[in-house]
Order: structure tokens, then sequence, then C-alpha cells
């Protein structure tokens, strides 16, 4: 048995396993998110699975998309499909932010063309009173899918996740998709005592999700705080960060030195990496609107508590230059390499996810240039 992680983690799981055939402890992908140096550059891409593959959307037809994240043959099949096609060094869960909520039993659907949309928003004390409890039992499917995943993915990781709760919260109050999430921010202030016991929901829901998965056989797990970006830095660490936190603490003792990789990501968070990174993160996502070398000074220059400085990052190619000339692309891909370089540790990923009209022999081609690019 593997010695180096968890012993809280089950004695076959990818990454204590003595199976050669199913061990992710020396995939390139762990390998990069621990800083050492793997065989091969680390590459894979948030929304690998879904839109942009036509297998994908063959296999959908008929399916409302959660009701395919509900189906454990489905939505395994469905996370496979982006690593057969492009030899990814990742396979990421096929899943949702709100599969939680669907779970828990709270009205949500997916709308083409829209996002996450509730059959009724969560704004008064009584909705929040009213949502319903969280049990481990409620996540049978997702355990189920992802270890239907761990077993054909063999060596190569899958990486779970969860939204973070104020991001979770931020659909569950307006109750669809927004910009500017007036609504959340509103609460925050106004009404502290419903924000908090909303966000305490949110992150445990949020929690015992990544709990399922990692216990399952993911052997990483990434916290997405997609909208993390529109708070000022007080916000977050008032309103928000101690939540993300007590989501984490559902893993804490499968995190860590000897734990699985926690990748922490937020767009538009250049202020707040530091803090993001005090959550308890051994890798910081960044996306495509900060360097990443700036970004390895900003938390360079910023220890934690802990006196931890720098750590992993994880980022940052645009997702605009997919659809830029081949030479346009491959300049920016070797900028961020140049510019990674500078960090404890670099995974190759882009800055957001990949948009639906992505051609995916584009990404195929992506991933072989930066397979071919030595340390
Ligand atoms: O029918 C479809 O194909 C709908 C598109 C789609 C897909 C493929 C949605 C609706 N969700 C997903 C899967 C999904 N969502 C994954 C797994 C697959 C992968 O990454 O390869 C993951 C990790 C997510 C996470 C997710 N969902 C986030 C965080 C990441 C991010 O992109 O910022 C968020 C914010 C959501 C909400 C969501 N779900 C779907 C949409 C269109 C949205 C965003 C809507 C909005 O703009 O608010």
């Amino acid at each position: 048995m593997n010695q180096e992680f968890s012993p809280v983690l089950p004695a076959n799981h990818p990454l204590r396993t003595e199976d050669s055939a199913q061990s992710t402890a020396q995939s390139a992908l762990i390998k990069g998110y621990r800083g050492e140096v793997p065989d091969r550059r680390p590459v894979w891409f948030m929304r690998q699975a879904g839109r942009s593959l036509p297998e994908y959307r063959k296999l959908r037809e008929g399916t409302t998309m959660l009701d395919s994240c509900l189906i454990p043959e489905m939505a395994s099949e469905i996370t496979l499909q982006p690593v057969r096609r492009h030899d990814v060094d990742a396979a990421i869960f096929f899943s949702d932010i709100v599969i939680p909520l669907k779970l828990a039993g709270v009205g949500v659907e997916i709308q083409p063309g829209v996002g996450p949309v509730l059959d009724a928003p969560i704004r008064t004390p009584q909705d929040i009173a009213n949502l319903p409890e969280i049990t481990d039992e409620m996540f049978e499917p997702i355990t189920e899918a992802v270890k239907l995943t761990v077993a054909e993915l063999g060596p190569r990781p899958l990486i779970g996740f969860a939204g973070a709760p104020y991001t979770v919260a931020a659909y569950m109050v307006e109750g669809r998709p927004s910009r500017d999430h007036l609504g959340p921010r509103t609460m925050m202030y106004n009404d502290p005592e419903s924000w908090d016991r909303l966000m305490s929901w949110t992150a445990e829901a949020s929690g015992r999700f990544l709990r399922a998965q990692i216990m399952a056989g993911a052997s990483a797990a990434q916290l997405f705080d997609s909208w993390a970006g529109s708070l000022s830095r007080t916000n977050y660490l008032d309103k928000v960060m101690p939540y993300s936190q007590q989501a984490l603490e559902h893993i804490e003792d499968l995190t860590g030195d000897n734990g699985v990789p926690l990748i922490h990501f937020g767009t538009g968070t250049g202020e707040i990496l530091d803090l993001m990174r005090d959550t308890g993160a051994t890798v910081v996502g960044v996306d495509y609107r900060l360097r990443l070398d700036e970004a390895n000074r900003r938390l360079g220059n910023t220890p934690g508590p802990d006196g931890r400085t720098n750590v992993v990052l994880q980022g940052n190619i645009d997702p605009a230059l997919l659809d830029a000339d081949w030479d346009v692309l491959e300049t920016h891909v070797r900028e961020v390499i140049a510019q990674g370089a500078k960090a404890p540790g670099h995974v190759l990923n882009l800055g957001h996810g990949v948009p639906p009209t992505t051609d995916p022999t584009v990404l195929t081609r992506l991933v072989e240039l930066i397979h071919s690019i030595d340390y």
C-alpha cells in the first residue's frame, strides 16, 4: 500500500492501491500538483466533458442535463469521452455544481442556453428554514458513477469537484444566472442571519459532495468559486471565506500534504488569490485575466497564517484563443508555460471553461503541443 497518502482514504483508493494498473500516485497530474517534475507536462481543460464534443451531444439526446448526471453509466461515459479523444492527463467528473441541490430535493433544472434555474428563488428566512436535510445517502448515484469511471481510467486520475458555497448560493438567491449577483450581495449585509444559515447549508452540501467523490476514488478535488470575483476583498474575507473553509472541513482529513490535491478556482479573483489559498488549497487556479508570474509574485508576497507562500498554479490559457489562428494560440501557450515556470509547480489548463463552440480537434492538437514541450 502506498504509505505516502492519508490512511483515511480506502485501501483500494487509486492514490493508495499497490495495483499499478489502477494507481494514480505516479501520474503526471498528481506529480504536477505536488510540485514534482512529471514525465510529461500535465494538462486538462475545465468543461472538457460536454458541449464541445459531438459524441456528448449525441449521447445526451432526449435526456436532460441533470438527469444525465444522475444516471451513473451515462455520467461515467461522458466523463471518459474527452480523455479518449484528447489524451488529457485527468478526467473531470461530469456533474454540476447544482447536483447536491437536486439530490436534496430542491427544484432546479439546467435550462438549455441559460444555465441553472430554480423553481423558486431562496430569499426569505422561511425559504431557508424549509431547505431539505443533506444526507450522505443521497450521494449514492455519484458514488456509483465515480466508481465506474475510476475502474475505466486506471492510472489516469479523476478530479472531483463542487461549487463553493458563494457561487451555489448566488444561484439559489437569484434563482438563475446573473451578472452582478446583487441578490446575494444584498443579503449578506441586510440579513446576516439568513446569509449565515444559507451559506452553512450550501457549505454542508458542497463539503459532502466532495467527500463522496474522493472516498469513491477521485484523486484530486477542485472547488469552483466561479463568481467570487464579484466580491470585494472585505466581502470575501468576512462573508464568504469562512463558509468555503466550512465546506473544506468535510474533507480536511483527506487533503493537505498527504491527501488529495485541492485546487481552488474562481474568475476575476486576482485580488483574493492569497485568501483562496488560505482556505487550505494546495493548488490555486488562475483565470486568464492575470499572468501566472504575477499570480505567483502576489502569492509569494503574502504568506498565509501557516507561513505558506507560493503554491502550485493551474491555468491559464485564454479560451478566446482556441478560436484564433494556430500560430497565435501556440505563441500564447508557450508564454503561459514560461510564466508558470516561476511557480513551485504548474498544471496547464484554460483560464475558464471550454466554450461550447470550440473545435475539438484544436484541443487535441493543443494537448499534443503541451506534451511535446519538455521541462
Ligand atoms: O446541456 C448542457 O450540456 C449544459 C452545459 C453544462 C455542462 C456541460 C452545464 C450547465 N453544466 C455542465 C457540466 C459541468 N458544470 C461540469 C462538468 C464537466 C466538465 O467540466 O468537463 C462542471 C465542472 C461544471 C461546473 C459549473 N457549473 C460551474 C463552475 C465552473 C464554471 O464554468 O465557472 C458553474 C458556474 C456551473 C453552472 C452552470 N451549469 C451549466 C451552465 C451553463 C452553468 C453556468 C451558467 C451561468 O452563466 O451562470
